[in-house]
């Protein structure tokens, strides 16, 4: 079988890794499938990436930031061109279903318009001097050479979260994309250079995480590191990016509730179940892995959830009737399976699912069944855990109280969603849920671009992408002009 080869963007040059070795991208669905040959790259492919951009930076900076924005804009303009490939593309590299692909290319379409408009729009603050004939001012400066570590899961959309910003605020960027689905990141990146980004300005090394991932963290050309993965992950992210007071932004994992009271509109919530922890095949951090059902609705709303999970139709992504994609690979499989386990070992029920499916037309792929644990406790590990797969868990509570406990027990705090028809309830909910961000009467899943994205706890370190993205890739600069034609000292000159 043939399949294609690429190489790693350096300078504006393709280029293989230095070691000449490549990882194949599989298809989730069929592993006979191979999408490409990619990079498999080390630390002296990093240091001529961190390089190039490093030189680019000269003159990347200088380019008006409103100027810097229409390339966005021109590249959201050919995604929206590129849509239906790029879609099928990535659910060819990653699984999950077209529909869902299409959405993955439009938030990357809406981050580039979103951002686009920022341009015109960094804002600083004017400030009156506490001496005269004096003008104080606040600039936002890009911190430069910036390193971007992306996931599998939203493989176009994440590193358009992290690109555009950078980019729009003159930074120049060294991107690892995820072994798993680098293509996409090609796409996105490929977008850009027809949009009229100059070399340099961004880097692709393709590789795995301790080979390419930790050099860029390390390297001390490298300025602010941009990491969404998982927490053990980017905890060590954080420390080594410490050992040079690198500035680090992480997205990681969640564990997130969706709280069902008993007056909620038992349908709606059905539907936000299904949706939040069966799309994407369970593998978003913002999935729903934990649902509370409050005594009186409990008893109808499992019957039906786990009637309507059993139904969901799984298979290849590309086939527009299936509902459920493979997941990623045979590790993540692996995790499912072994969440199971431990979930019936600690006394809970499978009711749905439970298992990889290995038979007929799931012989090649990396396939589980839409699970549902049901007699689940706060405190088994399938209620604390985050599996990252098609595993929801089922928790009773009798109190509205006891419910926003049981969501805040967890060390995740990414999203949280509540069902309920008591407006009084809603914003208590909306204060008291230890989460980023809040849905009422709408699944714990789907984040808008132009709000803060980020959660508390061990989800975050405090950064925000989307809305917020902007102060992470600046710094701040103060800037005083002094008109008086005499030396002025502060604090001093002007004191009584
Ligand atoms: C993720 O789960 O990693 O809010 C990102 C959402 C999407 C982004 C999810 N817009 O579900």
């Amino acid at each position: 079988m043939t399949y294609p080869a690429f190489h790693n963007l350096i300078g504006g040059e393709w280029l293989p890794a230095v070691s000449g070795k490549t990882i194949l991208n599989l298809n989730p669905a069929d592993h006979s499938d191979v999408v490409g040959a990619f990079p498999s790259s080390h630390a002296e492919d990093v240091a001529l990436a961190v390089a190039a951009a490093k030189k680019a930076f000269a003159s990347w900076r200088l380019v008006p930031a409103p100027k810097r924005a229409e390339i966005l804009m021109r590249a959201g303009i050919l995604l929206q061109q590129r849509k239906e490939q790029f879609a099928r593309d990535m659910t060819r590299e990653m699984g999950k279903v077209l529909a869902e692909t299409r959405g993955d290319v439009q938030e990357a379409i809406d981050e580039a318009f979103y951002v686009a408009g920022e341009g015109r729009r960094l804002f600083g603050q004017t400030t009156p001097s506490e001496l005269q004939n004096k003008f104080a001012m606040s600039v936002r400066m890009p911190v430069g050479v910036v390193g971007l570590i992306t996931p599998w899961n939203f493989p176009m959309a994440i590193p358009s979260w992290k690109l555009f910003p950078a980019l729009v605020s003159g930074n120049t960027c060294v991107i690892k994309p995820a072994t798993d689905t680098p293509l996409s990141t090609y796409n996105l990146v490929q977008t850009l250079v027809d949009a009229g980004l100059p070399a340099g300005v961004v880097n692709i090394v393709s590789g795995s995480g301790s080979a390419v991932g930790m050099p860029l963290v390390e390297h001390p050309d490298v300025r602010a590191i941009s990491f969404t993965g998982s927490s053990e992950v980017g905890s060590r992210v954080a420390q080594r990016a410490a050992a040079t007071f690198k500035p680090v932004s992480l997205e990681m994992g969640g564990k997130n509730a969706q709280i069902v009271m008993d007056d909620a509109n038992l349908d709606l919530a059905l539907d936000g179940a299904l949706w939040g922890a069966f799309g994407t095949t369970g593998q978003r951090c913002t999935a729903t892995s934990r649902i509370l059902l409050q005594k009186g609705i409990a008893a109808e709303f499992t019957a039906r959830f786990v009637e309507r999970a059993k139904k969901l139709k799984v298979g290849n992504g590309l086939d527009e009737s299936v509902e459920v994609g493979p997941q990623v690979n045979p590790s993540q499989i692996e995790t499912s399976a072994k969440y199971v386990e431990i979930a019936l070992a600690e006394g809970a029920k499978v009711l749905a699912g439970g298992h990889a499916l290995t038979e007929g037309v799931y012989a090649h792929g990396t396939y589980f069944a839409p699970t549902v644990v049901g007699g689940v406790t706060r405190t088994m590990r399938i209620a604390r855990e985050e599996v990252f797969g098609p595993v929801v868990s089922l928790i009773e509570f009798e109190t509205f109280e006891e419910a926003i406990e049981i969501a805040n027990s967890v060390e995740y705090g990414l999203s949280a969603s509540l069902y309920t028809k008591n407006v009084n309830r809603a914003f208590t909910a909306m204060r008291d849920l230890e989460a980023g961000i809040t849905y009422i009467n709408a699944p714990t899943i789907g984040a808008e671009v132009h709000l803060p994205f980020g959660g508390v706890k061990h989800t975050g370190n405090g950064h925000r992408e989307g809305n917020g993205a902007i102060d992470f890739f600046t710094t701040w600069k103060a800037v005083y002009v002094d008109y008086s034609d005499k030396l002025q000292r502060a604090q001093i000159d002007n004191a009584e």
